[in-house]
């Protein structure tokens, strides 16, 4: 077991808020504000020609990454210490959600069957409460009944490695949710290369409410009948390299919401097809911006075909100086339910935004209406590997998403490219192929073949756990994070 991290509720820490403060107080520029117009909701003016309200830095803007540091400023006071490992998540793993170990160093289990719940299913491994790694024997489509699986503070410290599917797991069916908590505390979670895919009725894809610690990588989420992606009362968590595409006719994509969130990361995702709620629709409701501030980060997305005004909009507060944006390279392209008034961010006016190299050709990037105070250099996050703007669209398109690719993700990056598609398809056939499973006679959850070419025991399944050449990463994550690049088309 390496799990350190305290799994306390996080503590109001004086000196991350004095020093967040601080770092605002000297990175605010005074901004031009581009009108003074009060806000109008709905209102469809374009006075033309601010498509860059920020007037500055097309296309410079901070390759690197940079800032972050140390710890992991969010805001909201939130403690956030090492977990003592010094890394990340896996490798490529990014943002605010990703200092976590996951299932590292715990029991591996390994998912036998398609069936919903009983031995060898997805539903014992995700519901035990142990550290733990899930590894998948089977491929295809479980369907996932009733409010699907529920979970608590106890079912924390959890990796699920869909990559290791021979052809992709798909969650189908239709739940009211395909995962879920509610008020408990569950942390500490890394999902890969799972879909999540509603064909009718669903209510959301997943929801989550407070958790924390938590990373999405390389997921797909669609059918939604409320939000697709709902993660609320919640810090510490990133979504990247995933789709949000697809939601039910008037049903919405994603939502961030709810004091005390703070500390969301959403990076090189793909989102389609949404009435409503594009991009996430943010806010804090009756408690409230958290004392010391909110830093959010949403950059590298690529959007298309937004069927609502505002792609990612704030609201309560509309007005707020306490939240932090950084809105770096992200492309959004309009489709054939996109409205000629249609702008990508409607953000808190007076909140502090690091904005450079975002497209939307041929709309405004910003609401006219949200007078925001421009940053010159990244609100403290940490790192993200930008992309520039001119190169996001066609990188994203190409590695987004679950691999195999099914067919609802070959259609909807195909639409994306060509300008193509509809409002509400999500009834697109799930993916139904296999390879051979390889042999794991220990099952340790790691193949004999891979380890004997490493020296490690074919026979023995208390290797997995053991880190052979002293990187930090256990031998049976060097297995997943192996066949997770292997999968992610070059
Ligand atoms: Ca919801
Ligand atoms: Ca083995
Ligand atoms: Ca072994
Ligand atoms: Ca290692």
């Amino acid at each position: 077991m390496s799990q350190s991290r305290s799994v306390n509720t996080p503590t109001f820490r004086r000196g991350a808020l004095a020093a967040f403060a601080a770092v605002l107080s000297l990175l605010v520029i005074a901004c031009e504000p581009f009108t003074t117009t009060p806000e109008e909701p709905g209102g469809t003016g374009d006075p033309g020609g601010s498509g860059d309200p920020g007037g500055g830095d097309p296309g410079g803007g901070d390759p690197g990454g940079g800032g972050g540091g140390g710890g992991d400023p969010v805001g909201g006071g939130w403690e956030d210490p090492d977990d003592g490992s010094g890394l990340r998540a896996f490798p490529g793993a990014e943002g605010f959600g990703t200092d976590t170990p996951g299932g590292r160093g715990g029991k591996v289990y390994v998912v036998t069957t398609l069936n919903w719940s009983g031995p060898g299913s997805f539903h014992e491994a995700i519901t035990a409460t142990e550290p733990r790694i899930i590894v998948f024997r089977v491929a295809g489509i479980i369907n996932v009944p009733g409010d699907g699986a529920f979970l608590s503070e106890a079912n924390s410290y959890v990796t699920v490695a869909g990559q290791t599917s021979p052809g992709g797991i798909t969650l189908g069916g239709t739940p009211g949710v395909f995962l879920n908590n509610y008020h408990n505390n569950f942390h500490d979670a890394i999902f890969r290369f799972i879909r999540f895919r509603g064909h009718v009725g669903n209510g959301d894809g997943i929801s989550f409410n407070e958790c924390h610690h938590v990373v999405f990588d390389h997921c797909d989420f669609s059918g939604g009948g409320d939000e697709i992606f709902d993660v609320t009362f919640s810090h510490h968590v990133t979504l990247q390299w995933s789709t949000v595409t697809n939601s039910f006719i008037g049903g919405k994509g994603s939502l961030i919401a709810y004091s005390p969130t703070a500390g969301i990361s959403m990076h090189h995702n793909f989102y389609a097809h949404h009435s409503d709620r594009f991009f996430p629709h943010m806010h804090w409701g009756s408690g409230g911006v958290p004392a010391g501030g909110a830093i959010i980060e949403f950059s590298n997305n690529v959007g298309y075909n937004q069927a609502f005004e505002a792609a990612m909009y704030v609201t309560g507060p509309l007005d707020s100086s306490q939240l932090a944006f950084n809105v770096v390279g992200n492309y959004v392209k309009a489709g054939p339910n996109t409205a000629g008034s249609s702008y990508a961010f409607a953000l808190a006016t007076g909140s502090s935004v690091y904005e450079t190299d975002n497209q939307f050709p041929g709309h405004d990037l910003f609401s006219i209406f949200r007078v925001l105070n421009l940053l010159t250099g990244r609100a403290p996050a940490p790192p993200i590997t930008y992309t520039p703007s001119a190169n996001v669209f066609d990188l994203v398109l190409d590695k987004v998403g679950a691999f195999p690719r099914d067919p609802m993700n070959e259609r909807t990056v195909a639409e994306a490219r060509n300008g193509t598609g509809q409002l509400g398809k999500t009834d697109d056939p799930y993916l139904s192929v296999s390879w051979a499973v390889p042999q794991d006679t220990d099952l340790d959850g790691m193949p004999n073949d891979w380890e004997t070419e490493r020296g490690l025991n074919p026979n023995d399944k208390a290797d997995a756990a053991l880190d052979r050449n002293g990187d930090g990463y256990t031998n049976i994550e060097e297995y997943i994070n192996g066949v997770a690049a292997f999968l992610i088309p070059d």
